[in-house]
């Protein structure tokens, strides 16, 4: 990835001027915001003449961090939504249509489905993402020329569509507690320790010092790695770069938690709190089934809950007990997952209409501080996912990335209606294309709705998806 350095002489400044901007301390009016020629807020100023500024067509808030995205899935997305009376469809039998979509991926059609989908990302308000990335060897298991040859794939897309990336390679070694053998189709992925370290070694190495980019780490789930190898990389990585962002799928289905049980005797948050360093470096993806002791002790831990309510949805995962992790003080950061929506705005809805459904009330994420739900979700989501994605991201502040979300402020919706109202409506409102220009490091990436290179990047993807049919 290209790396962009502030020049070293006085950086040539741009200025925005917002009539309404969500700021770390509220919202503010009449906002000027200038950014560097290295992609940074500058200088910010409330309360300031437009001059010479370029104006901004709406609302903006800071971009909306994606915290949990396997970008391949998107060519199953809606392709897997047929059942038979006669068997339960569950997780594990869309893992296995998954898994079938896995083995047919060659590294050109990795780039063009990760691409297409950060340029979906970047229109829906998304401006970085965490890519959980475990397809690293070639379909027949066999390893490519170059370790990082599909990693830099996704790398490629991130730099093409614009998007800010922390990439998260991924330990994925058994198939189950008790170190269980890999199944065929995961030989796509399996691997030892010390395979892995060598590699995150490499992509270290490629990635460097890079604003737009950066490196964590992800052990698959307590089911695919063991603890000696959970307790290796954490240890490997740290050494490098102490600060390095730790993901774990960790407790999604209810199957997984009773096996977890049989395996430990311990539930899977339970055992990992036990034996792992827990932290605010750590994410803990579908942190679903939680009872009230591991509730209240990972929140206390600082760890984001990294949610993806319409993946969780699609696959039957259950309901996350937000209200009272949020009253845990527990922080929490949204994702697209498996890619059966990519807008941050339904992430958010669906976060609150679980709670709805499940306990019959109305408004359920909000406090005495922000009894706007909009408010409250969207303020929540960027904190816990800037923390996530270990980037200096989700707020409009000086020496934060420039990431900026402009709404449209030409929709009805928007208009007469100014602080949180404006977030209420963007995500409970039934507003059709909300967001309008998104800028992310300083640079425009979606002007009046297109996203850069959009056309070339919307055929490649389809021909992409045609092909992988063919093979299926
Ligand atoms: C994944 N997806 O890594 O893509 C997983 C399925 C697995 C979700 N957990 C694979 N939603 O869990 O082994
Ligand atoms: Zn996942």
């Amino acid at each position: 990835m290209r790396c962009e350095r502030a020049s070293t002489s006085r950086p040539t400044l741009s200025a925005y001027f917002a009539a309404h901007a969500l700021l770390p301390g509220g919202w503010a009016r009449d906002v000027l915001i200038e950014t560097n020629a290295g992609g940074d807020i500058e200088r910010l100023a409330e309360g300031a003449k437009a001059d010479g500024a370029v104006r901004l067509w709406g609302p903006v808030l800071p971009g909306m961090p994606n915290v949990h995205s396997h970008a391949f899935q998107r060519a199953l997305a809606g392709t897997a939504e047929s059942g038979d009376p006669a068997r339960h469809d569950t997780f594990w039998t869309w893992r296995d249509r998954m898994y079938r979509l896995v083995l047919t991926l060659e590294p050109p059609d990795i780039e063009a489905v990760a691409t297409w989908v950060y340029l979906e990302m970047l229109k829906s308000g998304y401006t970085a993402v965490g890519e959980f990335h475990y397809l690293f060897h070639t379909p027949d298991g066999s390893r490519y020329d170059s370790p990082t040859e599909t990693a830099d794939r996704v790398i490629a897309a991130a730099e093409r569509s614009g998007i800010g990336l922390t990439l998260l390679p991924a330990l994925y070694t058994y198939s189950g507690f008790g170190q269980q053998a890999p199944s065929s189709p995961q030989r796509r992925f399996a691997m030892d320790v010390e395979e892995f370290c060598a590699l995150w070694d490499a992509l270290d190495a490629r990635i460097g010092r890079n604003p737009q980019c950066t490196l964590g780490v992800a052990p698959h789930s307590l089911r695919a790695v063991s603890p000696q190898s959970l307790a290796s990389v954490v240890t490997h990585v740290s050494r490098r770069r102490p600060e390095v962002p730790v993901h774990i799928h960790v407790a999604e289905q209810q199957a997984e938690v009773d096996a977890c049980v049989a395996w430990c005797g311990a539930r899977p948050v339970a055992w990992l709190l036990e034996h792992a360093p827990v932290s605010e470096r750590w994410c803990l993806v579908h942190a679903t089934h939680l009872d009230a002791s591991e509730r209240t002790r990972a929140a206390l831990t600082g760890a984001v809950a990294g949610l993806c309510p319409t993946t969780e949805a699609n696959l039957g995962d259950g309901i996350f007990p937000a209200q009272q992790w949020l009253a845990g003080q527990g922080r929490i950061g949204i994702g697209s997952d498996s890619q059966v929506t990519i807008d941050p705005a339904e992430e958010l809805r669906w976060l609150e209409y679980g709670q709805r459904l499940f306990l019959q009330q109305r408004a359920v994420l909000c406090t005495a501080e922000t009894p706007s739900v909009g408010g409250t979700l969207y303020r929540v989501a960027l904190a816990g996912g800037a923390q996530a994605l270990g980037r200096s991201i989700g707020r409009i502040e000086r020496g934060f990335r420039a990431d900026l979300v402009v709404l449209d402020g030409e929709n009805s919706a928007f208009r007469d209606v100014t602080g949180d109202g404006l977030l209420d409506r963007y995500i409970f409102g039934g507003v059709r294309e909300p967001v309008r220009d998104v800028m992310v490091g300083g640079r425009w990436v979606v002007a009046n709705r297109r996203a850069n290179g959009e056309h070339a990047a919307k055929s490649r993807y389809l021909r992409a998806v045609a092909h992988l049919r063919e093979r299926a």
